[in-house]
């Protein structure tokens, strides 16, 4: 790595660090931590994950201390007369106790997060997200017109000449309001797929026969994108997700839209129910 390579590296970690990237940020050279967090789910994945760091990095450093400690202290020249000492009760209590007292302080915040996530808000808007080699077919439920479209990953050119990052745009996005919260359901037509998008902390498996739910609420407008995340053949890299966060106001007038560009879901066949 060149000094140059590093030094623009740091700064575009710091510019990630002090939140001064647009929501539509894509991941930098030489990133090592999460992309900026757009949803509650990633805000808590986010602050979880620091507080790991710190106790792993306090094991770590304890554990590699006593190591070092003892190679020195006990090597073969400094210490020729082992001691011959095998129990030791009050040790052995707290080596059981101190790393049982350090998985439990691990495991309620990582409990509270699995069913903050696992735990699906009343969703304002409902979308299904079905997985097929490979694209990404999407149904909007309604009322009075529901509608489906399929999605498609752009070629290097499209992508070129929409000004679309390489194999993230596609051509018809996912657009949701900004605030509210959003319920994915996920199948698959074929093979397992899987719907994530970094940003929302979201990443859903899309199994055929079976219905998977998550949830995401955008905190920011802009362009978001994701990937297929389960292998699932030979253009498993080929089929990404683009979502575009908008205002009330540009969601009501999309769906309109849309309503009329795409074909109306038909009433009472298997997909998602009407409500
Ligand atoms: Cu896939």
């Amino acid at each position: 790595m060149t000094l140059r390579k590093f030094l623009t590296g740091a700064a575009a970690l710091a510019l990630v660090g002090a939140g001064a990237t647009a929501a539509s940020a894509l991941p930098v050279d030489w990133q090592t931590g999460f992309q900026a967090p757009a949803s509650p789910v990633m805000e808590q994945i986010e602050s979880f994950h620091h507080e790991l760091f710190w106790i792993m990095t306090a094991v770590s450093v304890f554990v590699a201390f006593l190591l070092i400690w003892v190679i020195i202290k006990f090597r073969a020249s400094a210490n020729p007369t082992p001691s011959k000492v095998h129990h030791n009760t009050l040790l052995e209590v707290a080596w059981t106790l101190i790393p049982v007292i350090i998985l439990v302080v691990i495991a309620i915040p990582s409990f509270k997060l699995l069913y903050f996530e696992a735990e699906i808000p009343n969703p304002d808007v409902k979308i299904r997200a079905i997985g097929k080699q490979w694209f990404w077919t999407y149904e909007y439920p309604g009322a009075d017109a529901g509608f489906t479209y399929d999605s498609l990953g752009l070629s290097d050119e499209d992508a070129k000449a929409k000004n679309e990052p390489r194999l993230l745009g596609v051509d018809n996005i996912v657009v949701v309001p900004v605030n509210k919260v959003v319920e994915i359901e996920t199948t698959g037509a074929d093979v397992i797929h899987s719907w994530a998008i970094p940003e929302f902390g979201v990443k859903m498996d899309a199994v055929p026969g079976k219905l998977n739910h998550t949830w995401f609420k955008a905190t920011k407008t802009g362009v978001f994108y994701g990937q297929c995340s389960e292998l699932c053949g030979a253009r498993h890299a080929y089929m990404p997700i683009e979502v575009k966060v908008v205002s009330d106001e540009e969601y009501t007038t999309w769906l309109a839209d849309s309503k009329k560009k795409f074909a109306a879901l038909e009433t009472g066949n298997t997909r998602l129910a009407a409500k």
